[in-house]
């Protein structure tokens, strides 16, 4: 039999989004070579001195671990020598990238990244993430600005993420449904293996860090109750996964039925997870296989950026269970709602 692989799929498709011209095929492509070179590295991580930190600290104020850094640079050289991008916002940096010199200063696309998210995972080999979302530049000509940047997410024209788990997963939608292609490291292709991804019905995961239980709003509490009660006809009691990682946490979600939930606190209204390139990306692909995301009151997608390190409460999951999540935030927690 023959697998299509993710170029060949990119390029099969390139037709049905009206963005997707050769110029965004090529982006995900870049995208997909970088993964590659990150997958070899975080298969090495308990090998080589390849862990542990290199001693700066990120915009968010925490350690960068050398893996950080190694992803980052490697998504930042093949977008930059791709051509099609032609400005960065990564977590690890706290200002964007551009590019104004060579082929990608006239790219049309910027790009929003989180190179590797969950990297606390790293040492006790959980599996961790790349984060990506896709958007046209606003601005005409020069170089990009963070204008370009601080868009809605349903401007997005792709986004998606790189698991790299008990296999590496390439993840991404266009607008166009969702796909999942599982990199079969002993030719080094990424292959189609979940073809358009839908969360199935009737899920029954719940995933938060409960730790939080006394800080969450009375309208989460009252969910995580919700979600424990007996009732065997809506599959209840759920169970609780969480790994700590989002990415993984939000493929299982996405694989087997369940919310992942990051709300806001009484010490952090706007919860962890930053908007532009953690909340968006799944946003997105959690509504084109089918699902929700919500702050707890509103679509995620619909949040207009001020900047470009913000953070939002996020509820993601399929529609059903979202839905139920919003109606305790609105009933039990209105004055959690976030003035973006
Ligand atoms: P990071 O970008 O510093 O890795 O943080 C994001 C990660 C997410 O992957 C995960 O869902 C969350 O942090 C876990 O946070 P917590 O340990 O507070 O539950
Ligand atoms: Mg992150």
């Amino acid at each position: 039999m023959r697998f299509k692989t993710l170029t060949e799929f990119i390029v099969e498709k390139q037709g049905e989004y009206p963005h997707a011209t050769g110029g965004l095929t090529r982006l995900l492509n870049d995208i997909g070579i970088a993964a590659k070179f990150v997958n070899r590295e975080v298969n090495r991580a308990g090998l080589g001195d390849v862990m542990g930190y290199v001693g700066e600290v990120n915009v968010q104020g925490e350690e960068q671990k050398k893996l950080d850094v190694y992803a980052n640079n490697q998504f930042i050289a093949a977008l930059k020598y791709g051509g099609e991008c032609c400005a960065i916002g990564s977590e690890e940096n706290e200002e964007i990238i551009t590019f104004d010199s060579g082929v990608s200063m006239h790219g049309k696309y910027v790009v929003a990244m989180d190179p590797l998210d969950g990297s606390s995972n790293i040492e006790s080999n959980v599996s961790i993430g790349t984060l990506f979302s896709i958007y046209l530049r606003r601005t005409v000509r020069g170089k990009a600005t963070l204008e370009d940047f601080l868009q809605p997410g349903r401007n997005m024209v792709a986004a998606g993420y790189v698991l790299y788990g008990s296999s590496t997963v390439l993840v991404y939608s266009t607008g166009n449904g969702v796909n999942g292609f599982t990199l079969d490291p002993s030719v080094g292709l990424f292959i189609l293996s979940h073809p358009d991804m839908k969360y199935p019905d009737g899920g029954n995961i719940y995933s938060i860090n409960e730790a939080s239980y006394n800080n969450f709003p009375e309208g989460v509490k009252k969910y995580i109750n919700y979600c424990q009660e007996d009732d065997p006809a809506t599959k209840r009691p759920y169970s609780t996964r969480y790994i700590g990682s989002m990415v993984a946490d939000f493929h299982r979600n996405l694989v087997r039925g369940g919310i992942f939930m990051y709300p806001g606190t009484s010490k952090s209204l706007f919860g962890k997870l930053r908007l532009l390139y953690e909340c968006n990306p799944v946003a997105f692909l959690a509504e084109q296989a089918g699902g929700k995301a919500s702050d707890g009151f509103s679509r995620i997608l619909d949040i207009q950026p001020t900047s470009l390190h913000q953070r939002a409460p996020l509820f993601v999951g399929p529609t059903s269970m979202v839905e139920k999540a919003e109606e305790f935030m609105k009933e039990y927690a209105p004055e959690f709602k976030p003035k973006h």
